[in-house]
């Protein structure tokens, strides 16, 4: 059985003693396997708290050569797969987010791929952690939208995100995502970041279209409690930017 709980007891610390953790995406369509080593160390001397690895799409990568290379540079820092597809599943990664997209009525991407996945995260004995996985309107069709063929949550209605946040919560589910797209126009509401948050006990998790500190740290004074960033920093990977969000999202 997969019965590790070790990296989702380190996820879970982050929130211990500062009010958000920063979690930097890497996506292996955007970034050179070559460019791994320096963007990860870079990111952990900032004071990344987790990195997340996924995408839509993995056109033309070794997905676990890519893993084994951030993996190689992350030190103590927890590297989570966070997939786009059945193709991005790894041994290489200390977990999986084993997302379930409960903003859609889509039964493949509610359970279907989840039971083709588990065989293998089982073979694997890679830790997995339940998510639920919500799409929120961003002011146009995302790729995550588009790919898995759902409705996002109208974004003007925190309480259809609170009542499946809590459904989740109720089914058993460990974490929460609210996810308004990679490099979406309108990152996700704050009005509704807070509904959610007041009423779950689980890790809240915010993320699409953040980019800048100032952004991330207005998520996390509505109650994120791990902020994900991905396509700001695909171009502006400097320490001087990242330290910036950190600073943002993790001081008291
Ligand atoms: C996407 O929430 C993540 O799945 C991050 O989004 O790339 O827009 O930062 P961005």
């Amino acid at each position: 059985m997969t019965g590790k709980h070790e990296t989702y007891q380190r996820f879970l610390n982050i929130r211990n003693d500062k009010p958000a953790g920063f979690i930097l995406l890497l996506d292996p369509d955007d970034l050179a396997i070559e460019a791994v080593p320096e963007k990860v160390r870079t990111a952990v001397a900032a004071g990344v708290d987790a990195f997340f690895i996924g995408g839509s799409f993995m056109i033309e990568k070794n997905f676990d050569s890519f893993v084994q290379a951030v993996k190689a540079s992350a030190g103590d820092t927890p590297v989570i797969l966070f997939p786009g597809s059945l193709q991005q599943i790894s041994a290489y990664a200390d977990a999986i987010l084993f997302l379930s997209l409960i903003s859609g009525r889509n039964p493949e991407h509610l359970i279907g791929s989840q039971a083709m996945a588990a065989p293998i995260l089982w073979k694997m004995q890679l830790e997995a952690i339940s998510c639920g996985y919500m799409l929120i309107e961003s002011g146009s069709l995302t790729s995550a939208a588009y790919v898995s063929n759902s409705l996002p949550i109208p974004r003007n209605k925190p309480a259809i995100a609170l009542a499946h946040a809590l459904a989740a919560q109720y089914i058993g589910m460990k974490s929460i995502y609210l996810e308004a797209g990679s490099g979406a126009k309108q990152s996700v509401p704050v009005a509704m970041i807070a509904a959610v948050s007041k009423h779950i006990d689980i890790p809240l998790i915010v993320g699409g279209g953040i980019r800048s500190p100032e952004a991330a740290a207005e998520k996390v004074a509505a109650g994120a409690q791990y902020i994900v960033v991905g396509n700001f920093f695909e171009e502006n990977g400097s320490y001087e930017q990242m330290k910036a969000f950190a600073t943002a999202i993790q001081q008291k």
